[in-house]
């Protein structure tokens, strides 16, 4: 019965006087009308009172204790009440803008249609869940908000990976060379194409055997871990990727890329070695985008990297060489130097970490590199030279051991690339790259008397004539940095790498496999031979490719091309198994011990820089691209193209 109809027999029942005027004058029941008030008897009224009181009380009890009456009154009641925005649609599409006074609420206060039966369904489902949830165990209960808080995570890390809240828009334009021209010459497409086949043998094999494990043993044809990535997975595929992709292995490349998009997790409690992973994850995933545009991997570099920004909670921001990347906790190799961090490490995290913050908008990243070099640029160097270790919390150098070779060595590599990468523009970079070469050539280059040009090491001013594997990548350098040399010293930049890629041939040609030990010495009458037994091994190293690489685009002498071949027969006749590549425990033995591991830079690396030396200079050109130091691709910042700003931070 609508309330309105009742009102008059409320006012009659209030008694003569109340409201005045004739009672009943308006519509009204027939024999009614002629009765006056006086014609109720008080048992009458006292009946009508209670069925009206009963009515009210029924209508207020609907709003008020009905379930979720909140929303209603806010709906009804309380039209200017803040609107949630509807919830994305399905498929990540973008939301179009919320209509002012939008959403179901202000839809019902407006007597849209279908409001009421909304709200009546809505409230029906809510009853029906309450009573639902009323039968159900506490333990019940307890799995089911378990389950919807994992739920809301999932979806929160779902739309920040489908491009939500974290990284900016970003148009991509593929840089200058990603793909390149089929060589011209038959014979270097042919070589070339039996590069390509190494890779896939070492692929297939990787993928059968280790998928998703961090490396493959070729021999016992299971996976293989190695510390330094804790239990982060995956790195074989993360580093191949820009091989896969510019020898144009595009089945591989896609299920690579699948493998990263469902399983490529750094939510793990795990304590990683920060410059191993800083170079092989966070640059082959930068390289991965780069080359391919493909949205996923700036995303899970840029959460990568945000991983390890803890590491440089030091003292002097000088980072830690080990990060747990769950509690943010880091520490030092306790071999090293009373708690220092190590040049190579700390020094390797330039190029990647300014590309971070021009993929994320995030200056962080290239202010924590920054800090380093300005630590680096306060201290005193022992005649020019930067020693291998420093104390991130005191500041000061630890044991002066200098290196070119292991400990050492990329820290020279990223001070000229960064000045590369900058395009020329980062000037600091410019003079300590060129600065340092010239306190190495004063105090740790000579020449045996057989005439090999050498790098040795410094000890506290006494040199060890010994030259270690990962040294030969320094031919390359020197030759790469010539252009930048003052006019008069170009081309004896040139020169001392053609001079280390020599002696560096020399250390695989003099071996019974044709492939170089992990460290050769210049005394005791040898030359370029290892003489300790714990020096002989050859695990799949690329640095004397990587040197032949350089001078075959910087010269195109031939030989450089002969000497990459000799490698690749060694490689097949001596590493080469049925499950894949493996490394050797002594060149110079007559028959192979295998190490039983294919390690991912042979992929990342090796195979990419023998790829390089059999294609045209137009596939992935100096002028536009620089290699990290585990060969990662990254592109050149074009002060043209509007990163004036990133290269000056
Ligand atoms: C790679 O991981 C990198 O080249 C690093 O700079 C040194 N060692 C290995 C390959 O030998």
């Amino acid at each position: 019965m609508p309330a309105a109809s009742l009102l008059p027999l409320f006012g009659s029942a209030a008694g003569p006087g109340t409201l005045g005027g004739p009672a009943g004058s308006g519509a009204g029941g027939g024999g009614r009308k002629a009765a006056g008030p006086g014609a109720f008897r008080l048992t009458e009224k006292f009946v009508l009172l209670l069925v009206f009181s009963a009515f009210i009380t029924l209508c207020f009890g609907a709003i008020f204790f009905l379930p979720d009456s909140s929303k209603l009154l806010s709906g009804v009641f309380f039209h200017s009440a803040a609107l949630q925005p509807p919830p994305p649609p399905p498929g990540g599409q973008p939301r179009a803008p919320p209509q002012p006074g939008g959403g179901p609420a202000a839809a019902a206060a407006a007597g849209g249609p279908g409001s009421l039966e909304r709200i009546r369904a809505d409230h029906e489902r809510a009853l029906r869940e309450a009573k639902e949830t009323l039968q159900k165990l506490p333990e019940e209960i307890r799995r089911d908000i378990r389950q919807d808080k994992e739920k809301l995570l999932q979806d929160a890390r779902g739309r920040k990976e489908a491009g939500g809240p974290g990284l900016p828009q970003r148009l991509f334009r593929q840089p200058v060379g990603a793909v390149g021209q089929e060589p011209a010459d038959p014979d270097v497409r042919q070589r070339r194409e039996k590069i390509k086949e190494m890779m896939k043998h070492a692929w297939d094999n990787y993928k059968r055997y280790a998928w998703g494990l961090n490396e493959l043993k070729p021999i016992s044809k299971q996976g293989h871990s190695s510390n330094l990535f804790g239990n982060i997975q995956g790195a074989t595929i993360v580093d191949a990727l820009d091989t896969l992709y510019i020898m144009e292995m595009k089945e591989e490349f896609k299920e690579a890329k699948e493998w990263v998009e469902k399983n490529l997790d750094f939510n793990v409690n795990a304590e990683i070695s920060v410059f191993e992973v800083n170079i092989r994850f966070v640059g082959g995933l930068l390289s991965a985008y780069y080359l391919s545009g493909e949205e996923v991997f700036r995303k899970k570099a840029v959460e990568l990297g945000e991983k390890l920004l803890p590491a440089f909670n030091t003292p002097t921001g000088i980072p830690w060489a080990l990060l747990n990347i769950k509690s943010g906790i880091g520490r030092n190799w306790p071999w090293a130097s009373g708690g220092s961090s190590i040049l190579a490490e700390f020094g390797t995290l330039h190029l990647e970490f300014v590309h971070l913050s021009h993929l994320s908008g995030n200056p962080v990243f290239a202010e924590k590199v920054m800090n380093i070099r300005k630590v680096l640029n306060r201290l005193d160097k022992p005649e020019g030279l930067y020693p291998n270790y420093l104390n991130p919390s005191s500041g000061q150098w630890g044991q002066h051991h200098v290196s070119i070779g292991g400990l050492g060595d990329s820290f020279y590599e990223y001070l000229l690339k960064a000045w590369l990468m900058s395009d020329k523009t980062d000037e600091d970079s410019k003079k300590m790259y060129y600065d340092a070469v010239q306190a190495i050539e004063t105090h740790l280059i000579r020449k045996s008397s057989g005439g090999l040009t050498y790098i040795a090491e410094w000890k506290g001013g006494l040199l060890e004539h010994k030259m270690g594997h990962l040294t030969c990548f320094a031919g390359g350098m020197f030759a790469l940095g010539a252009d930048g040399a003052p006019s008069d010293k170009t081309g004896h930049h040139i020169e001392l790498g053609a001079e280390i890629a020599r002696t560096c041939h020399e250390s695989y040609d003099r071996t019974r496999m044709k492939l170089g030990p992990e460290a050769f010495r210049f005394d005791g009458g040898v030359e370029a031979i290892a003489t300790r037994q714990n020096e002989k091994y050859y695990i799949l190293r690329p640095e004397v490719i990587e040197t032949y690489m350089y001078m075959w685009r910087l010269t195109h002498d031939p030989k450089y091309r002969e000497w990459g071949w000799e490698a690749v027969e060694a490689l097949e006749k001596h590493c080469r198994v049925d499950g894949g590549y493996s490394g050797l425990r002594d060149v110079y033995n007559n028959h192979e011990s295998h190490d039983d591991v294919q390690q991912s830079f042979f992929l990342s690396e090796t195979l990419k820089y023998l790829y390089l030396l059999f294609s045209e200079d137009d596939l992935l050109p100096f002028e536009h691209w620089v290699f990290n130091t585990e060969a990662h691709p990254l592109p050149v910042l074009h002060k043209d193209d509007g990163n004036k700003e990133e290269n000056q931070k």
